[in-house]
């Protein structure tokens, strides 16, 4: 099995997953800014033309960053991060759903529609003139999800889990990249710190994000 990697938040939110659970997989390199992730032969394995993508040993390819984490938690359930138990499992992925649909996927498309846009116009259909409405719904999200991380440790209470990585990885880039959490949002800042404090932060930054100055 092997991780197909590259710069990105996402590949970055299974490389901190990884770390987390003190697991080391091969990785191997894709050009994400050259485009190989969208031509052939990485579109035969993904057509989605994104990463990460997992390679089992089978030959077979896994893609989409959430679906990865939830097969490597069922491989290596050790430091549950998705849960240890039905309730547990609910109750990450209600989180995740909330995050992604009501924060992340918004900031992406502001930052794809605006300074990504030069990387993304040949990729994907780009909409340049919806990018600040993109970008006010993600603040809309972080607004809300700061009023729930009030007196919480995480998102699933004192539980660490896949739904903080998720949130955390795509805020630190988004913040690196002129979508900043605002300073009135103290929970959210609060909850940042925290995750940022954790070795699998640092330690799952790609070696080159200085030189590109993202974080990511
Ligand atoms: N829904 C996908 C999104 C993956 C994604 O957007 N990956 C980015 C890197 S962070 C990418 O491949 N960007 C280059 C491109 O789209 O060509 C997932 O969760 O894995």
């Amino acid at each position: 099995m092997k991780l197909l990697n590259a710069v990105g938040p996402n590949p970055r939110k299974v490389r901190m997953f990884l770390h987390e659970k003190g697991i080391e997989l091969p990785l191997e390199e894709v050009d994400l800014f050259g485009g190989e992730n969208r031509r052939p032969p990485y579109t035969e394995h993904n057509p989605a033309g994104q990463l990460p993508s997992l390679e089992m040993d089978d030959g077979t390819w896994l893609g989409e960053t959430v679906a990865i984490c939830e097969y490597l938690e069922e491989l290596y359930p050790d430091t549950a991060l998705v849960g240890s138990n039905a309730r547990e499992r609910a109750e990450t992925r209600m989180w995740l759903r909330r995050v992604e649909f009501n924060i992340t996927e918004f900031a992406y498309a502001g930052f794809r529609y605006a300074e990504g846009l030069e990387l993304f116009r040949d990729r994907i259909l780009c909409l340049p003139d919806a990018a600040d409405g993109m970008k006010r719904k993600a603040r809309a999200g972080m607004e809300w999800i700061d009023g729930q991380l009030a007196g919480r440790q995480f998102l699933c209470g004192d539980r660490f889990s896949l739904a903080d990585i998720v949130l955390y990885c795509a805020l630190d880039f988004v913040g690196s990249v002129g979508q900043p959490i605002p300073d009135a949002l103290e929970s959210l800042h609060q909850w940042f710190d925290r995750v940022n404090a954790r070795p699998s932060a640092e330690a799952s930054l790609s070696p080159s994000w200085r030189e590109i100055g993202m974080r990511l």
